[in-house]
């Protein structure tokens, strides 16, 4: 499976084409639209939000709820295209119309000035306009599609926001990933910690008032996930490599953990591998999942346990010196419309990209030019795996 995300934060819509899917796999435009809903909402969104209500339309390779093996192509409408129809024209604009919310004072720590050198944009919009975290509704699309895969195939997934701003959520040793994906679903910030929801509402708002953002860490839990997706054999076919360029490659995102992660570093190795046990019943398993569900860069059949960090959002209302490329002056940097965190949001995308990388992993392993070959396949291979 592979996919190409098109489109521009204010141009009329986003596109993705998703090629390598199963054919009869049962797919509906809800099943997309429910993620899409997921990633516009959390405490701490701007402006955007509320113009947009995202859904999608689906315009090839699928016919009468199942797929069809050809390309499945989405596509989802900007509302706020409509405001921005002369400024993102694709036909040429006279010299005064192409100065319309021309931006040439770049954000510190956004893709602005960086992008102009190398494009060679002078006008920064023609960056920024691709860099938005806008883009982020494709990769959810995708991944609903890949998740409503792994659902058929009961591998079970949540996200769920462990710091924010730095107020900690306490999480429980023994918590299942139902309760997880519940208490998460059912808070404004996607906490599990119901005493530490208001302290971070109240820190978004303070936020809020001083013009400022935050960032925080999300964990994202994969469970029933066979063992043996990925491979020592090369560093580029090692899944939790695969899983880390996904999560850095969401907008904002700076590092990655697996299990214990950094903690690694201070504790012996006795500590850190999880021991191994069988029975009839379950096959194989550890006694612990220190290790996050991995080993040798596959998966060891635990629960994935990934964490990923988020940097606040570096677009602020009350913005930081910069230097206006045209001028050479020192400036205030652009204001753009904001969020004053988008954590919570991008937990669900977390989930999301988590769940491309796995399916297509599942996809690649498998028979799978029919989902029912797919399944097939999946369950004769668990068997041998909890009998090996
Ligand atoms: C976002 C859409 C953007 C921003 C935000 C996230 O829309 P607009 O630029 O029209 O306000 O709200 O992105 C950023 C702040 C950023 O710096 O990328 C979205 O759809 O998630």
């Amino acid at each position: 499976m592979r996919y190409l995300t098109a489109g521009e934060s204010h141009g009329p819509e986003l596109t993705a084409i998703i090629d390598g899917l199963p054919a009869g796999m049962p797919l509906l435009a809800a099943d997309i639209n429910l993620e899409l809903a997921r990633r516009q909402g959390g405490y701490g969104r701007g402006g955007r939000m509320k113009i947009e209500k995202d859904q999608v339309r689906i315009t090839s390779g699928v016919r009468h709820g199942k797929t069809l093996g050809s390309p499945v192509t989405l596509v989802v409408e900007n509302r706020d295209w409509k405001n921005w129809q002369t400024v993102m024209a694709t036909e040429e604009v006279d010299a005064k119309e192409q100065k319309l919310r021309q931006v040439t004072r770049p954000r510190p720590g956004h893709a602005d000035l960086v992008g102009g050198m190398k494009y060679h944009h002078k006008d920064l919009r023609n960056v920024l306009e691709r860099s938005s975290a806008r883009e982020t509704t494709m990769r959810v699309a995708v991944g609903a599609v890949a998740k409503k895969l792994l659902k058929e195939l009961e591998i079970e997934i949540a996200g769920h926001v462990t710091v924010l701003g730095g107020i900690k959520a306490s999480i429980p040793a023994e918590i299942s990933i139902a309760e997880v994906k519940e208490r998460s679903e059912n808070s404004e910030v996607r906490v599990i910690d119901p005493t530490v929801e208001e302290k971070m509402k109240q820190l978004i708002d303070q936020t809020k008032k001083n013009g400022d953002t935050i960032g925080g860490v999300v964990e994202i839990l994969v469970g029933n996930i066979p063992a043996g997706l990925g491979s020592y054999v090369q560093w580029d076919t090692k899944l939790d490599a695969k899983l880390a360029q996904a999560i850095v490659g969401i907008n904002a995102f700076k590092g990655v953990e697996f299990g214990v992660g950094f903690e690694a570093a201070n504790v012996p190795g006795s500590k850190v591998m999880d021991e191994i046990i069988w029975s009839k019943e379950t096959g194989y398993r550890r006694k612990t999942n220190h290790l996050g569900g991995f080993e040798g860069g596959m998966t060891n059949g635990e629960t994935i346990i990934i964490k990923g960090v988020m940097k606040p959002i570096p677009t602020l209302y009350k913005p930081l010196m910069s230097v206006d490329i045209q001028t050479k002056e020192p400036y205030k940097a652009s204001v753009e419309r904001s969020d004053s965190t988008a954590v919570p949001a991008a937990s669900v995308v977390c989930e999301n990209v988590v769940a491309t990388v796995l399916a297509n992993e599942i996809l690649a392993k498998f028979s799978s030019d029919s989902f029912e070959e797919l399944k097939t396949s999946l369950a004769q291979y668990r068997q041998y795996v909890k009998n090996f």
